[in-house]
């Protein structure tokens, strides 16, 4: 008899009880592999909203052409988000949001492209999130294949849209350390 826990895979669902109903959050997508990546801000979007009830008008989406671009854009937009008189997040940063999810689907080709593509928006996104002290999701799938990328986004019948995950992930750590949780 096997004493292991059996650990599920992807997130346990026990975050559903988070209350995000306070939270902002800014959503930057790529553009690239446009079906993949859209399945996956929906995927957000529904754990942001259903799961977590932050409102509509406190989710904010933006867009870059490709994965390379969210690190500059993730910063970017926290810095202008302060200047331009957004909303006040509630956490105790100078932003305007309460967390960021970057979202992207980096498929490997035939040259190195993927592996210095990956690694420069792995370091950039967290670079980001310690530099600013705004929690940045990792939404970007790094895959080996289309069929990989679109059993991640749920796109096929046994898959999982891991964006799901990366909206109750965002509600987690913006609430992390707050008084009121
Ligand atoms: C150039 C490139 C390649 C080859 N592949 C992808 C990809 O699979 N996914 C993605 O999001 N972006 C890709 N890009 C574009 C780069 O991320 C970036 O937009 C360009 O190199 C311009 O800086």
């Amino acid at each position: 008899m096997s004493t292991s826990k059996d650990f599920s895979k992807g997130l346990p669902t026990q975050h559903n009880v988070l209350d995000g109903s306070k939270l902002r959050v800014l959503i930057v997508h790529a553009r690239w592999n446009e079906k993949i990546v859209g399945a996956l801000v929906n995927g957000a979007i529904e754990a942001l909203v259903e799961r977590h009830q932050v409102p509509h008008d406190h989710i904010t989406i933006e867009t870059v052409p490709g994965s390379y671009e969210l690190p500059f854009a993730a910063r970017r937009l926290l810095d202008v988000s302060t200047r331009s008189g957004a909303p006040r997040a509630i956490t105790a940063t100078q932003y305007g949001y309460d967390a960021v999810i970057t979202i992207g689907v980096l498929i490997k080709g035939e040259t190195q492209h993927f592996e210095y593509i990956s690694e420069a928006v792995t370091h950039g996104l967290t670079r980001v999130g310690l530099d600013t002290g705004v929690p940045v999701i990792f939404g970007v799938l790094t895959c080996l294949s289309d069929e990989q990328a679109l059993a991640r986004a749920g796109l096929t019948e046994k898959g999982h849209n891991h964006g799901l995950d990366w909206g109750s992930a965002a509600v987690e750590m913006a609430l992390l350390g707050q008084a009121n949780v």
